[in-house]
């Protein structure tokens, strides 16, 4: 196991649950993310993902990593969309499987194109089993996913059973970017079922279903679409790395910080 793994497991340990912050490239430039980053790193977020499904290249994730990189010290994980869009200069790679794509590209190929580079790259792979549910959003469109229905928890346990068998070490639940949060009965099903952390995502726009997530048992909320949206971004983020964190010591029962 990696470094940044390792950071990642003893964060939740230490805090309960941790926020991620989400930058898309194609919708972020480095100026803006270079603010965000700073702004994310003093709110508490653990670390910040950089990726999207659609409209991102090589170059563009290039110069918004080192725009972070030089804004905070917090590890920066890919969160790729293709394996043209990874960055030498990034810490650590969420090296995923769309396991409900209809596509073996999404797959198992786009992974078999970008290891190589992951390698040359000297990338920290952490392997992911990425689920897309709800009405999936852009990334469900693109990566041709056999979207998992809101109200079918059993099929999103059989998923996260065949991935934790199949060794997978963290588990995504994406409900699609500015979608529908994944809702907290389903988290709570594949989190009693399961033992990998989960990870979840997609419209969490709020402290209250930030929290709602981490009590039905998610381990890391990422947040992409608020950081885009202005305002004070810093009351934002704030107020939901609380709501994570408060919500994962309650449910792991560690004491109040
Ligand atoms: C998308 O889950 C992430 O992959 C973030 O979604 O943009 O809705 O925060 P939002």
């Amino acid at each position: 196991m990696g470094r940044v793994e390792k950071y990642v497991l003893s964060a939740i340990e230490e805090r309960g649950a941790i926020h991620m912050a989400l930058i898309d490239p194609a919708r972020t430039g480095p100026e803006e993310a270079r603010e965000i980053a700073r702004v994310a790193e003093r709110a508490g977020t653990a670390a910040i993902m950089v990726g999207g499904s659609i409209g991102v290249s090589e170059h563009m994730v290039d110069d918004v990593v080192l725009a972070v990189k030089d804004a905070c010290k917090l590890p920066v994980i890919l969160f790729p969309g293709s394996p043209t869009s990874l960055s030498r200069f990034a810490d650590a790679v969420w090296f995923l499987s769309v396991l409900n794509s209809t596509n073996p590209y999404f797959i198992v190929l786009g992974q078999v194109q970008g290891a190589p580079v992951v390698k040359r790259y000297g990338l920290e792979a952490i392997p992911l089993a990425y689920l897309i549910l709800g009405s999936g959003g852009t990334v469900g469109f693109v990566s041709q996913a056999r979207l998992i229905p809101y109200d079918r928890p059993e099929i999103a346990v059989a998923f996260a059973l065949a991935a934790q068998y199949m060794g997978f070490r963290f588990l995504y639940l994406e409900g699609g970017s500015g979608a529908e949060p994944v809702p907290p009965s389903l988290i709570r099903a594949v989190d009693s079922s399961v033992d990998i952390p989960i990870v979840t995502g997609g419209g969490i726009r709020t402290p209250e279903l930030a929290r709602a997530a981490v009590s039905a048992g998610a381990d890391i909320v990422v947040t992409g679409t608020i950081l885009e949206e202005g305002g004070d971004l810093y009351s934002k983020l704030t107020a939901i790395v609380r709501a994570v964190e408060e919500a994962g010591r309650s449910r792991r029962h560690l004491e109040p910080r």
